[in-house]
């Protein structure tokens, strides 16, 4: 593995140079971050793009889960064929710190008075808890409605049960009516990602049982870690045994890492923040890669350590956020502004990148939050304007590429030229950038930005200030 020292002015001036290669124009480029940006009126145009997005959702997708911006169609998840409003949901806490109230109290009216869990269908329980428990939880923060508390609580209660296996691990799908669970092949982030939401609603109801069988899952998990101290991508919750050799801070890993840091922030839980530092000592020696100035963390055999992928999952650009949260600030910074440089290169991250070809190896984008994440985390943490520089660049791209007649969509090929959209928003979008990017240009007084938690899902669980009336 090479490893070499870097400067930040370093990085700085790669970025530069990438960024001149292509994607982004220059006018759409962060200027210098000290060059007077109107941060408030950024702020502003991201509560246009949300009410622009809610209206259309509205009025051709209301209480469907995924709208189709392009066609003003919709689609369903995590239920086949049917519909549980999941983007309504996950919407609601940013309508509420966008201070958009008319809007967030019609969400909450319709969950109230249509959302029913009792499906006899089956559900993702890692996707079903980050998305609606998450979402429910954060509506409930924000308005503190006992109904909402009460609905995610039903939910909760109907995924337990997939816990109940002999290792403690969930299994990953279960029914939402009957309880049956299938695939007890699954990964560390669909086991393990659970205990901020699924800890605060112990908080909130006195009833520990959702405390208790989502850190055995977490604790199972560490438990099987290898002799370096790495887990991989792939375990049988019934034999404990792994089923894939591949250690990734990617896809399948990522949110376990995220978790145990969070439920030490959230929860106050020491053993969490042990095994976090365990986990993140272990990435950091053998993972770690530094090359042509920019900070990668390859795949690895996680046994031996071994390199076997340079390919970078787009997902894993959240983790330089974490990095910067877990004390490990140079390393955070110096991941995120790989991935900045790849933003400026690219206009929109592309799925997948290798960075060895330094070549995209999946053209498309899921209309991704992760970067935007990282920005927003960073900057929360030294406050340096670089973050929101890349916050405002990850913004205007997606102003740019991704609107759509009827909201904003996915992307089928970001390489090509014009970019390609494709026809899907996903929940998390209701969620995660919008709030990012709201929260990082907005100084709005009701969010705590010196004491505050956000889940996965962007969900905010602390911080919320309801009393300090209207936003900026
Ligand atoms: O659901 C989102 C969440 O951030 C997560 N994984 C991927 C999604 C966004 O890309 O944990």
């Amino acid at each position: 593995m090479e490893r070499v020292k870097l400067q930040r002015r370093t990085l700085l001036r790669g970025a530069a140079a990438l960024g001149a290669i292509g994607g982004l124009p220059q006018s759409l480029r962060a200027a210098d971050p000290g060059s007077g940006i109107d941060w408030s009126a950024l702020a502003t145009d991201v509560r246009d793009q949300m009410e622009f997005a809610w209206d259309n959702y509205r009025r051709l997708a209301w209480g469907k889960d995924e709208i189709r911006p392009v066609s003003g169609t919709f689609s369903s998840f995590p239920l086949k064929d049917r519909h549980l409003g999941l983007s309504l949901i996950e919407a609601l806490d940013t309508l509420w710190v966008m201070g958009l109230d008319e809007a967030f109290a019609a969400g909450v009216d319709w969950v109230k008075g249509n959302l029913d869990f009792a499906v006899d269908g089956e559900v993702s329980v890692f996707e079903t808890s980050i998305r609606l428990v998450g979402g429910l939880l954060s509506a409930h923060h924000a308005s503190g409605d006992p109904a909402l508390l009460a609905k995610a609580r039903d939910l909760a209660d109907r995924l337990l049960p997939a816990f109940d296996t002999p290792t403690g691990m969930p299994r990953r799908f279960i029914n939402l009516a009957t309880g049956e669970t299938r695939q007890s092949v699954t990964s560390p982030a669909d086991i393990a990602t659970y205990l901020p939401e699924w800890g605060t609603l112990s908080l909130l109801t006195g009833d520990e049982r959702y405390v208790e069988a989502t850190k055995r899952a977490a604790v199972a998990v560490f438990e099987r870690r290898s002799k370096l101290g790495l887990v991989a991508t792939q375990i049988d919750v019934d034999t404990g045994e792994w089923h894939s050799r591949r250690a990734t801070v990617g896809s399948y890993c990522d949110s376990f890492f995220e978790y145990l840091w969070d439920s030490w922030q959230l929860l106050g839980d020491a053993d969490c923040k042990a095994m976090y530092n365990v986990c993140t000592s272990a990435i950091l020696k053998h993972q770690q890669v530094w090359r042509d100035g920019a900070l990668w963390f390859a795949d690895v055999d996680f046994e031996t350590g071994e390199i076997v992928s340079t390919e970078q999952d787009e997902l894993a650009s959240f983790y330089g956020g974490l990095l910067g949260q877990g004390g490990a600030m140079k390393e955070g910074a110096a991941y995120t502004e790989s991935w900045a440089a790849l933003q400026a290169r690219y206009g929109i991250l592309p799925e997948g990148y290798d960075y060895l070809a330094g070549e995209a190896t999946q053209m498309t984008n899921s209309l991704r939050p992760e970067l935007a994440d990282s920005a927003f985390t960073l900057w929360l943490i030294d406050r340096d304007p670089r973050w929101r520089s890349i916050g405002r660049d990850h913004f205007l791209a997606m102003k740019q590429f991704n609107r759509a007649p009827f909201g904003f969509t996915d992307m089928a090929d970001v390489t090509s030229n014009p970019k390609r959209q494709a026809d899907h928003c996903p929940g998390y979008w209701w969620s995660e950038q919008m709030k990012y990017y709201y929260l990082l240009f907005s100084d709005t007084p009701r969010f705590d930005y010196a004491r505050n938690y956000l889940t996965t899902e962007g969900n905010v669980l602390q911080g919320f200030l309801p009393q300090s009336g209207a936003t900026s």
